[in-house]
């Protein structure tokens, strides 16, 4: 990564901690009895104040503002001209003839170097006076040592945060622009009759070692792109809808988030919206669900059916799924799990039968992977399911050489 990206990185970080670094430089500077502290870094020739301590004199630098290195103290210091430690610059040759000495003016000055965990030098950590103060010592140095140390592991751990983070918004870059992921189908079948009604598309990144695509997404929700890629993965996902046949719906999954973006009626511009489901799953309480309804809304008249998923599981509470008013309801697959040999899970599942006739949405029972629980769901008034008993997800091509009724 080149200087001016880790520089961006560092900016773009808000959660950078200054604090520690404030405290660092405020305590040496009244310990000094100087006007100014700061911690600079070096970026591309220039001394960019990152931390700034000094009451009264903010027209003198801000933070983020520059000067060039070449004109500073710090530069004179790290190339040995100048001592770490100068009680009055005046007594130096090559202090009193630099210009910055008058203009600022300089007269007391105690700095040492801030160095990144390979070595290399990040900047400086500075204080300075317009008035000379010749009691300074060498122990006075010391303590700005230990001080700049405090200063140091701060910016290290800030330095490797925003490293990371921009490698991983990288990442999640990639995957979207080389598309490394993969669609796969599971089909939604009719328990009773066994006919193929609908298609729940699922992503499956490349990645060696696999995995599972909840932790993409959430990486890329830390680095801010979780709408962004999840949109990628729905407009890849839409392009099955041209070999489904007719009759057979195509189920999407979109959080709250990237519905509330409002950018789904676009994706779905020009695609017949009957045939298509949102499943919106709700990991975190929603934000804004003035939003969320609108949004809604707008695909609703486009004739797109909103389900709510893993419904049942924890982050799908009933309040949620009064307000949502769901087309279908996807039962979680913790509901379905050995339903039939469990009083509590069955008379749950009644009453989702009960709630989706009184609102007239229809249900999908999830993960069933058992014939007994396919058994009872049915018997229960489940119309639908899905579940390894009945299908994997798998590639749309095998999915369409596998179609036409099934009976289970
Ligand atoms: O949250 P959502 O329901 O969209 O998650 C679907 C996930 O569940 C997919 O990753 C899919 O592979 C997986 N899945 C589908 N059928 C079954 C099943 O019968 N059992 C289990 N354990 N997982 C399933
Ligand atoms: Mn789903």
């Amino acid at each position: 990564m080149s200087n001016i990206a880790a520089f961006q990185a560092a900016l773009a970080e808000p959660a950078v901690e200054r604090d520690a670094i404030f405290e660092a430089l405020h305590t040496m500077r009244t310990h000094l009895g100087m006007e100014i502290a700061y911690l600079s870094e070096f970026v591309d020739g220039k001394l960019v104040f990152r931390a700034i301590d000094a009451p009264g004199l903010e027209h003198l630098a801000q933070v983020g503002g520059s000067m060039d290195l070449a004109d500073t103290y710090c530069n004179q210091i790290l190339s040995g001209h100048l001592p770490q430690l100068i009680p009055d610059t005046l007594d130096l040759p090559v202090a009193a003839a630099m210009p910055i000495t008058h203009q600022i003016p300089i007269r007391a000055h105690v700095s040492v170097p801030i160095e990144r965990s390979d070595g290399s030098t990040y900047g400086m950590f500075c204080c300075l006076s317009p008035k000379p103060n010749t009691s300074l010592n060498n122990r006075d140095l010391a303590l700005m040592r230990v001080f700049a140390r405090l200063a140091q592991s701060e910016v290290q751990r800030t330095l490797e945060v925003s490293s990371n983070h921009s490698m991983l918004s990288d990442l999640i870059d990639r995957v979207m622009r080389e598309r490394a992921f993969d669609m796969v189908y599971q089909p939604i079948i009719d328990l009773r009759s066994g006919d193929l009604k609908g298609m729940e598309a699922l992503c499956r990144f490349r990645s060696d070692p696999y995995r599972a695509p909840d932790l993409w997404f959430g990486d890329a929700a830390r680095v801010g792109k979780s709408v962004l890629l999840e949109l990628t993965v729905i407009k890849m996902a839409l392009k099955a809808l041209q070999d489904v046949p007719a009759g057979v719906y195509l189920s999407l999954n979109a959080s709250p988030d990237t519905v509330a973006s409002g950018r789904l009626a676009e994706v779905f511009a020009g695609h017949p919206g009957d045939r298509l489901v949102i499943e919106v799953t709700e990991h975190a309480a929603v934000a804004d669900w003035a939003t969320l309804d609108r949004c809604l809304h707008a695909l609703r008249t486009m004739g797109v059916r909103v389900a709510i998923d893993d419904a049942g599981a924890g982050h799908s509470g009933l309040q949620q799924m009064v307000r949502l008013r769901p087309d279908l309801i996807k039962l979680d697959r913790s509901l379905v799990d050995r339903i039939d040999e469990d009083r509590a899970r069955r008379s749950l599942c009644a009453a989702m039968v009960h709630y989706a006739a009184e609102t007239g949405a229809s249900l999908v029972a999830e993960g069933i992977e058992r014939q007994e629980e396919a058994e009872v769901l049915r018997s229960l008034g489940v119309q639908t399911g899905q579940g390894y008993l009945l299908a994997r997800p798998m590639p749309l091509a095998d999915l369409l050489a596998s179609c036409g009724p099934k009976r289970h």
